[in-house]
């Protein structure tokens, strides 16, 4: 039997997931221009190594592969200037049938990839544009592969762009985002214009998929520790008036699903997969496998005037402080593990070092507290 404190970090961890749902983007363009770099570099390797997706519907030349917070509709075996009207049909099929459907099932935004050292944009690209629009789908035109040199990009990419602004196409802003998604190891040329178009995308997706569009993504960490520190901000919140609360109960039992609900929707939010969550959060908050809940709650004991409180009562703010440093640790531990830095020894977690990490986190958070 799994013990308490995993299953109910896994419970969690689902509960999490719902909350926070699923970000769906389409990408559209034609062979070869770097679309599946272009999702690698933005939302991580795992995702496209595509042609692992589903159809659909049944005979659908639309795939999408669905990923946690992520979902990417993509076409295959249909090329755009050859196959448009088959395209836009099936398109517009499934946008209607998804439009019945929860928000977190439908297509948020599409993006419209044209490789911008290629000479021409056809007519027929234009018209699927158009077309995408017209399906109520917010679409952004990616250039991809532009080559940039001391903040100036390759002629030929602005002559291009400029060539697209001039078709008032119905895209956001009116023009399209230059790229640069891999290092050429030749030319050395760095990656660049990923976070601009992840801002660019945050800004046509609804409200409430937000948090699945920063879960999503890795090039906009910022983005991820605003989320991260605003649920922080809502659970000490909630912890204080938790503890305010006369409840014959014990404060610091009430404070357990606040805090774990707080741990994984921060591991949700930096990618962590529930696997690597759960022993990152056993081994930061070092509860031993059978002990559980009062071994969670027995950081609390830390806390300069908490005094022993096993079974009694705590004071608003010193429930507020508890959190709130529970909240800050494991946010650095996840930043860690997200970075791939978490410390390990031989490639398996270094759970002494994991926990001291935490712990000097959690302590630096205590007013009163002397750090080692
Ligand atoms: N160096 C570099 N190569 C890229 C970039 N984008 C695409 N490529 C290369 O261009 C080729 C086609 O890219 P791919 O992503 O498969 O295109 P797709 O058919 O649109 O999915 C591959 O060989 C990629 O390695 C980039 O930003 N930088
Ligand atoms: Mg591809």
């Amino acid at each position: 039997m799994p013990d308490w404190f995993t299953e109910s970090f896994r419970a969690e961890f689902d509960r999490q997931a719902a909350a926070i749902g699923r970000f769906n983007l389409a990408v559209f363009g034609k062979t070869g221009t770097g679309k599946s770099t272009l999702i690698n570099a933005v939302f991580g390797a795992e995702v496209a190594k595509t042609g692992i997706g589903e159809p659909v519907t049944q005979g659908s030349h639309l795939y999408v592969d669905r990923r946690g917070t992520l979902g990417i509709f993509d076409t295959k075996g249909l090329e755009i200037g050859r196959d448009d009207a088959t395209l836009v049909r099936e398109l517009r099929e499934v946008v209607k049938g998804l439009r019945s459907k929860p928000l977190s099932e439908q297509i948020h935004c599409a993006w419209y990839c044209v490789r911008g050292m290629d000479r021409r944009f056809e007519e027929a690209e234009a018209t699927f544009i158009r077309a995408l629009a017209a399906l109520d789908l917010p679409v952004i035109v990616v250039l991809t592969q532009v080559p940039r040199r001391d903040d100036q990009y390759h002629p030929d990419a602005v002559a291009l762009a400029r060539h697209i602004e001039s078709l008032r196409l119905p895209i956001l802003g009116g023009r399209p985002f230059m790229t640069y998604a891999m290092r050429d190891q030749f030319s050395g040329q760095p990656p660049y214009g990923l976070s601009e178009l992840v801002h660019a995308t945050f800004q046509v997706v609804p409200e409430a998929v937000q948090a699945a569009l920063v879960a999503a993504q890795r090039v906009d960490l910022d983005a991820k520790a605003r989320a991260a520190q605003a649920f922080i901000g809502v659970t000490v919140t909630a912890s204080a008036a938790a503890a305010a609360t006369p409840i014959p109960f014990s404060d610091a039992a009430l404070l357990v699903p606040l805090q774990l609900a707080m741990m994984a929707r921060i591991a949700q939010l930096y990618g962590l997969g529930v696997d690597k969550a759960g022993l990152a959060a056993v081994a930061s908050t070092a509860v031993a496998t059978t002990a559980g809940r009062a071994s969670f709650t027995s950081l609390l004991k830390l806390i300069p005037g908490a005094g022993t409180i096993a079974g009694g009562v705590i004071s608003a703010s010193i429930a507020s402080t508890f959190t709130f440093a529970m909240g800050q640790a494991w946010l650095a531990v996840c930043q860690k593990s997200a970075g791939g830095a978490l410390p390990s020894l031989g490639g398996v977690v270094d759970t002494k070092a994991l926990h001291d990490l935490f712990m000097s986190e959690f302590k630096r958070r205590i007013p009163g507290m002397r750090t080692a």
